[in-house]
């Protein structure tokens, strides 16, 4: 009886304090109830929403310790507008939002534009002290630090230093850069979009990294943290050393990336495109797609360290991976070195077409793909659930244009052989829609009428 009652009464606790902290959450409206969001996260308390109004809003942010939702109207319509409509910028040379008072995950800033800001780190953002907030659903682009007179210039778009490790998730991280960069310049510059340092061990997930430019890192910089990068595209990002990343005595877990384009458009004595690294790194890559980084997708030019691959599609092969004597390579046979067949890589679709060899080809006991099959290689799967989404022609199995007895020929063999059947063959010959390739589709082929066996 009276575990019983000692229950009875930890419940009726559980359900006051749940009431106690719904009665005391309220929303802080701006422009309405304040002005500045910074009046709003002064009169907020823990547990509260800042909720912004679309506009521009050119005042410095701290968030002063305080766990709340800052957030645009995207917080409660999830309408993506509101994203672009709701922008923070400032002029005073310092960053946009700072967070340097322990903020946890709790403290979640959420849905806007942060637009040419400019400072000498961490121009849109920066995490300092071991502030590790949320960052969630950005536009970080246009934002840029100074380098001139002697400063290193770190993170231009966003800053993690001296354990601060936020999740950085669902943000687009775009054309950040050095002000006033020239290649030649003496001053020097680490991450265009990001720089993780010391013990900043960011987790960055569905995240795009676009066209950033740093000395070093030009999509992000890491020195001496161990970041988590999954699901994120990094492209078309440019640096001396590291086009996409550079790492610096770091442990860096990539998985499902897609590192592609990095100092394609380079200044001409580019030498680092994918990751180059310094010092002594640890890196891990697992069911991610390098391809095309000019010239190399990966660099350990000087240091220790051991750089890990599995399951990716790595362009060159083993081959075309530059270490020094003292870096070992782990490079599994699950690597491949394909075509991506991505859908549009000169135009940004770095999405994988139906015939891509890098589909269903990650490993399989990483978590399934959300149409329910193994994961495929790189940032953006391919969704296999439904035939329709896509082009191809029905029948044609050999892919020559016509439906005829070849195509049967192609069928029967294919089903007496060992081969799994792809996607794409399953969306052109299953011409019964039971899920299978067998003999009722050739039944069902030749049926008269049908187009491999005309009425004439
Ligand atoms: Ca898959
Ligand atoms: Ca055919
Ligand atoms: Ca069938």
């Amino acid at each position: 009886m009276a575990v019983k009652h000692q229950r009875e009464s930890m419940k009726i606790n559980i359900i006051l304090i749940t009431l106690s902290s719904l009665a005391l959450a309220s929303i802080i409206t701006i422009p309405d109830d304040y002005e500045t969001i910074q009046e709003g996260i002064t009169n907020s308390v823990d547990g509260d929403t800042v909720l912004v109004y679309p506009g521009t809003y050119l005042n410095p942010i701290n968030f002063d310790g305080r766990e709340i939702v800052l957030s645009s109207l995207f917080q409660s319509t999830n309408d993506s507008t509101y994203l672009y409509q709701t922008i923070l910028s400032n002029a005073e040379f310092v960053s946009t939002v700072t967070f340097e008072n322990q903020e946890s995950a709790n403290s979640i800033l959420s849905g806007f534009s942060l637009l040419y800001c400019t400072a000498f780190e961490g121009s849109a953002i920066s995490c300092l002290n071991g502030s590790s907030p949320t960052l969630e659903h950005l536009i970080v682009k246009h934002n840029s630090v100074y380098i001139n007179e002697g400063f290193v210039g770190y993170g231009c778009g966003i800053v993690c230093r001296d354990n601060s490790s936020p999740v950085i998730r669902n943000c687009l991280i775009e054309d950040n850069n050095l002000a006033d960069y020239s290649p030649f310049a003496n001053g020097e510059g680490y991450g265009g979009g990001i720089a993780l340092i010391d013990n900043s061990n960011a987790t960055i997930e569905y995240c795009l990294i676009l066209n950033n430019l740093s000395y070093k890192g030009g999509g992000i910089a890491v020195i001496n943290s161990s970041p988590e990068i999954l699901y994120s595209l990094i492209s078309n990002n440019q640096s001396r050393k590291g086009g996409g990343i550079y790492s610096e005595d770091s442990e860096l877990y990539i998985s499902n990336v897609t590192m592609a384009l990095n100092n394609e458009q380079g200044y001409g004595f580019l030498d680092e495109g994918g990751i180059m690294g310094s010092g002594d790194n640890q890196i891990y890559v697992v069911n991610s797609i390098f391809w095309e980084n000019y010239p190399y997708s990966f660099v350990l030019e000087d240091g220790t360290g051991n750089l890990i691959i599995t399951h990716s599609d790595i362009d060159g092969g083993a081959n075309a991976i530059q270490l020094s004597e003292s870096c070992n390579l782990d490079y599994s046979i699950s690597n491949i070195n394909l075509d991506p067949q991505f859908v549009d890589a000169p135009n940004g679709l770095f999405d994988l077409d139906i015939d891509s060899p890098c589909i269903d080809m990650g490993n399989p006991e990483s978590p399934l793909d959300p149409d329910g099959t193994i994961t495929d290689m790189g940032a953006f799967y391919f969704d296999q659930s439904d035939c329709g989404n896509y082009d191809y022609n029905w029948g044609d199995i050999n892919s020559d244009g016509s439906q005829d007895i070849l195509d049967i020929v192609f069928v029967v063999s294919l089903i007496l052989g060992e081969e799994d059947i792809s996607f794409l063959q399953m969306c052109i010959f299953d011409l019964n829609e039971d899920g299978e390739i067998d003999i009722l589709d050739i039944v069902y082929a030749l049926t008269p009428c049908s187009p491999f066996n005309p009425c004439e």
